[in-house]
């Protein structure tokens, strides 16, 4: 049997209860087959026992009371995966979904993500599952400053640096920023995705959805695709779907659908952003509000998106919400590309089915690195206290995201995966922390 998969099966007998962290585990490690066997000494430093297993998990309650003066408690979570070439980085996620497997799948990939970037950040996570959804911002503040009572004792500027995933955005990270001051009497870059005016960096709201229009260019360009013109399909509404829709609509391309957790919108104008953001950002509100301000468009209860026919998909809402069926159907109807700006939303058949067809695929770790990137970015100008202009950090967003799709690319075709850009990626991200982690003994 082979390392990989001995390492696999002792993995599924080890974690129990947590398929999302097997998943991802079971397509990074089996796509690194060819540089595993071509370098014995990964297998001599026992590097995939220790890359599977994160250097520290920590588990602890989160109570808080309620406009009801009723007392809440959620659970928080925050794994520190692997430091070997930079401090844990990675976002919070607030969602009732969220489990232990559910953040060590999401720091697991975070590492070769990270790597990716050419920066110096290691792979971590966290989150709970408090839902921000519906409660009024005193009871949001009260659960981040409870949750960063215990957190903020594990996290530092050079140590662990959280920023937002789903359900954390700019208000969660300003009370948990407030919150850590307060109790550490530090003011440094512990947190990305602050503010303008406290430390802040511009176009880190951009950067996710941005980065994966740029990653997508790149990658069409180098099969001599232009990207305008071309019909685009977004699930989601939240910060990745929302810059990635304004980026491509500014390169000319037409986006037809965006979605939320309820039902999806079609408006075969093309999407009116502003409104989007208006519901989505300013009222918190549902984007099947979007068709009382443009009442040609048509919304869709339920989910569906993927049966809207177009060139190019991006989905950008949630793990595993694009199956083999939504990618059978994107075939049929003549998809070329799929650029994945959530974590792991498509599934493993579904990646295959592409992969199978042709069909240009940027996988996750690849193509939404932009943020946290951009985030590498904002630590930067904290620490030499300066902050650099929009076009300044844009600029080196789409550097990197460039670089990432060069290498991704160069490793797939040098270990005989030409264009499967997830063998690419997911070699390129293991390499550099592979050797990082031999050069530093057993640890
Ligand atoms: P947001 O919270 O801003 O938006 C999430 C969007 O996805 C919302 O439209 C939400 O709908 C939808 N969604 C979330 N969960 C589900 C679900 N279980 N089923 C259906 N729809 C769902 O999060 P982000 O835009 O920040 O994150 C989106 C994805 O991108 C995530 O996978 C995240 O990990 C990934 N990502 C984010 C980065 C960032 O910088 N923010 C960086 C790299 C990756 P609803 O409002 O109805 O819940
Ligand atoms: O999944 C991700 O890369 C993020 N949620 C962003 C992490 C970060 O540290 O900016």
């Amino acid at each position: 049997m082979s390392y990989v998969q001995r390492v696999l099966d002792k993995l599924i007998e080890k974690n129990d209860g947590q398929p999302e962290f097997i998943q991802a585990a079971t397509e990074v490690l089996t796509s690194l087959e060819p540089v595993i066997e071509a370098n014995p000494q990964y297998e001599k430093n026992a590097i995939l026992e220790r890359i599977t297993e994160p250097e520290r998990q920590l588990m602890f309650r989160v109570p808080w009371v309620d406009d009801n003066g009723n007392i809440q408690v959620n659970r928080g979570f925050r794994i520190q995966f692997n430091s070997a070439i930079g401090p844990y980085k990675g976002g919070l996620r607030l969602h009732p979904s969220v489990k232990l497997g559910t953040i060590k799948f999401l720091g697991f990939e975070q590492i070769f993500k990270n790597s990716l970037t050419g920066l110096a950040i290691g792979g971590g996570k966290g989150g709970s599952d408090f839902d921000p959804k519906g409660k009024s911002d005193r009871e949001v503040m009260a659960f981040c400053q409870s949750f960063m009572t215990e957190l903020f004792r594990h996290i530092g500027a050079t140590t662990d640096v959280p920023a937002g995933d789903i359900g954390t955005g700019a208000r969660e990270i300003g009370y948990m920023y407030g919150q850590y001051k307060r109790l550490t009497t530090k003011y440094e870059g512990v947190l990305t995705g602050k503010g303008l005016n406290y430390g802040g960096s511009l176009a880190r709201t951009e950067a996710t959805g941005y980065g994966l229009v740029y990653f997508l260019d790149e990658m069409l360009k180098d099969h001599n695709i232009d990207l305008a013109g071309k019909t685009v399909v977004i699930s989601g509404s939240g910060n990745v779907a929302i810059y990635a829709c304004q980026k491509a609509q500014t390169l000319g391309a037409k986006v037809v659908a965006m979605s939320d957790s309820n039902g999806y919108i079609y408006d075969e104008d093309g999407i009116k952003l502003d409104t989007v953001k208006r519901i989505k950002e300013v009222e918190r509100g549902r984007i099947k509000e979007y068709v009382k301000d443009h009442p040609t468009a048509k919304y869709t209860e339920g989910k569906g998106i993927w049966t809207i026919p177009c060139d190019v998909a991006l989905p950008c809402a949630t793990q595993n919400e694009l199956n083999e069926e939504d990618a059978k159907t994107l075939i049929a109807n003549g998809v070329i590309a799929v650029a994945e700006g959530a974590n792991m939303p498509s599934t493993i058949e579904a990646t295959n089915a592409f992969i199978e067809k042709g069909v240009l695929f940027a996988p996750g770790k690849a193509a939404n690195a932009g943020g946290v990137a951009t985030s590498a970015l904002e630590m930067s100008q904290n620490a030499s206290m300066t902050a650099w202009t929009f076009e300044e950090v844009d600029g080196k967003l789409h550097n990197i995201m460039k670089n990432i799709y060069k290498n991704a690319a160069e490793a797939a075709e040098k270990y005989g995966h030409k264009d499967n850009l997830v063998v690419g990626a997911n070699i390129a991200g293991f390499v550099k922390v592979a050797d990082a982690m031999i050069a530093q003994g057993v640890c």
